[in-house]
């Protein structure tokens, strides 16, 4: 049995509920300085979280809600400039404090390092998004827990393809038999098996409905992230069965 080497960490959904409270409003804010009646409610952002990343999913909203806007020459241009304020939004989001780390994520990042794990990031969204939130949750000493931050456009493919996960395992100079991952969407689930890792879901908020088959284990929404930490610890006391 390889002995667990690194833990590679989600962002949205698994190290905090990003997507309902933190995301979604900052889109909408976007949409609305920019003079859009577009508006996502919860329920349709949660259909809309199936496309990973900001910018694929306004052009994926507007091809099919705002045909003739997607087809103008200036769309791309607009598609960032949408993007870019949807960010200052949700960094400023989570500078205000709304987005706190989910339950078991401090100890199960605090446990790791005392163990001796490294930890990484593979994370579809935007790097000044993970640095934010890093910053608001974990204070000054966030710079130093994660080894390796994979994020956004670093890669030609996002989520569900593998990879972010093999720039991150590429920058670890580590085997995936020797990484965790830690997800909680179909997506990154499928991203996680495509990359060759073992893969824990902690489910979220939006990832009720999701399919998790080929997971190491799904754990309940809550309590998920402790019982993650549970596991590893066993893992790493030789215990696994
Ligand atoms: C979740 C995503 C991201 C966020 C929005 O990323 O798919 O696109 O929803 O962030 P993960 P951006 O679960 O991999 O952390 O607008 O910056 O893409
Ligand atoms: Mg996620």
């Amino acid at each position: 049995m390889t002995t667990l080497q690194a833990i590679i960490f989600d962002v949205d959904g698994t190290l905090a509920e990003t997507e309902r409270d933190g995301h979604r409003p900052a889109f909408n804010r976007a949409f609305a300085e920019a003079g859009l009646d577009w508006y996502w409610d919860e329920e349709r952002y949660g259909r809309l979280l199936t496309v990973t990343g900001g910018k694929e999913r306004i052009r994926h909203y507007a091809a099919l809600h705002a045909p003739q806007i997607a087809a103008d020459p200036g769309f791309p241009a607009l598609v960032q400039r949408l993007h870019a304020a949807k960010t200052r939004h949700y960094v400023a989001l989570v500078e205000a404090g709304g987005l706190p780390l989910r339950p078991g994520v401090r100890t199960l990042i605090d446990g790791a390092r005392q163990a001796g794990i490294r930890l990484a990031i593979a994370t579809t969204t935007t790097p000044e998004n993970v640095d934010a939130l890093l910053r608001a949750t974990l204070g000054p000493a966030a710079a130093g827990c994660f080894e390796v931050i994979g994020a956004g456009d670093i890669v030609p493919a996002k989520k569900p393809a593998p990879d972010i996960y093999h720039w991150v395992l590429e920058q670890l100079a580590l085997p995936a038999s020797a990484c965790l991952a830690i997800e909680d969407s179909e997506n990154g689930l499928r991203a996680a098996l495509g990359a060759g890792l073992r893969c824990l879901i902690t489910v979220s908020e939006y990832g009720r409905e999701d399919d998790f088959t080929g997971a190491t284990a799904v754990l309940p929404a809550g309590d998920g992230v402790r019982l993650a930490g549970l596991l590893i610890a066993g893992e790493r006391s030789g215990s696994r069965g």
